[in-house]
């Protein structure tokens, strides 16, 4: 039996998934040893751990508790709760990279009327539990063929009539004379853990590094804007900035019809919203990347 006083990650050892998975969990302010075997990475200064692994394995790698927290494509995560009763995973947070969608396509040529032209076909897809559900939920039988890689080509191959499989540009559908017809389930990475939730010392921690990601995911886009702008352009301004924490306004020293203002935006500061505030009536517009917050 390990201990409760430190939390091990399952995270992907290398991918779509985990190469961002590390890099966020770098910028949370975590730091970790890697092993002689490079499966397993000790936390440098925190009680939390890694575990370098293939990402199909992590919805069971903490089923079974060898990890207590994982971070993985949601496409795993239902693929396996589907197949699972009662539900032992708990999608604890979104993370917002890893973006995808699990969708039907169709050859070029083919037709679509909807769900039911699958009607009596044979689907390929490696998400044959996710697959079914959503069949049965639009009331379709169909036949799904199970295949671990190289969905795309079924089709071609004469193996089925349809694929079910994971897209993001597109690129490899249009690559492979196919077109996307329908979504099945969108997904993104996700911090996972077990169902019921932990009630021992993990709980805590599990906490802590909710927060730390909180954090680290929040920071992204959050950016400090510095300008000067004329009192009567204020609300105008203002309006614009409906993502920002209250501002601080402050006054210019010998100038009465003028202000400084400062604020921390949330989301995006494009050259379009700039030039907004500043046809809005503000100058001298500064913006900065925020590093560190502590609220
Ligand atoms: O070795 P290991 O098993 O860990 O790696 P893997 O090959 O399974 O993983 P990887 O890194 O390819 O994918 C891991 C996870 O990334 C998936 O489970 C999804 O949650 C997420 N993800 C996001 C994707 C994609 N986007 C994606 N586009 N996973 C796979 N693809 C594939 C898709 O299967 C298809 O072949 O990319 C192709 C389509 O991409 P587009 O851009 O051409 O549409
Ligand atoms: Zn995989």
């Amino acid at each position: 039996m390990r201990t409760h006083d430190r939390l091990r990650i399952a995270i992907q050892k290398s991918g779509r998934i985990g190469d961002p998975a590390r890099e966020l969990l770098a910028r949370a302010g975590f730091a970790f040893r890697q092993g002689q075997d490079k499966l397993f990475c000790r936390g440098e200064s925190l009680p939390f751990d890694l575990l370098l692994v293939r990402d199909d394995d992590i919805p069971g790698l903490i089923e079974e508790g060898s990890a207590d927290l994982g971070i993985v494509g949601l496409n795993l995560v239902e693929e396996r709760r589907m197949e699972t009763e009662p539900d032992r995973l708990r999608v604890r947070m979104p993370l917002g990279f890893g973006r995808c969608r699990l969708a039907i396509a169709l050859p070029d040529l083919a037709e679509w009327r909807g769900p039911e032209t699958l009607e009596g076909r044979r689907i390929a897809t490696s998400y044959p539990v996710t697959l079914a559900r959503w069949l049965q939920a639009e009331k379709v039988s169909a036949e799904v063929v199970q295949l671990s890689g190289s969905v795309e080509i079924a089709p071609r191959l004469g193996k089925a009539d349809a694929i079910c499989d994971l897209v993001s540009t597109g690129a490899t559908l249009a690559a492979n004379q196919l077109r996307e017809a329908a979504t099945v389930l969108e997904s993104e990475a996700v911090l996972v853990g077990p169902e019921p939730p932990f009630t021992d010392g993990r709980a805590d921690l599990a906490a802590l590094l909710e927060r730390r990601l909180q954090g680290a995911l929040g920071l992204r886009a959050t950016r400090l804007l510095l300008c000067q702008a004329p009192r009567d352009a204020l609300p105008a301004i203002l309006g614009l900035l409906g993502d920002a924490e209250p501002p601080t306004v402050t006054r210019i020293e010998g100038r009465d019809d003028a202000v400084s203002l400062q604020a921390l935006c949330r989301s995006a500061m494009t050259w379009q919203r700039l030039e907004d505030i500043k046809r809005a009536g503000a100058s001298g517009l500064l913006v900065l990347p925020v590093e560190q917050m502590l609220a």
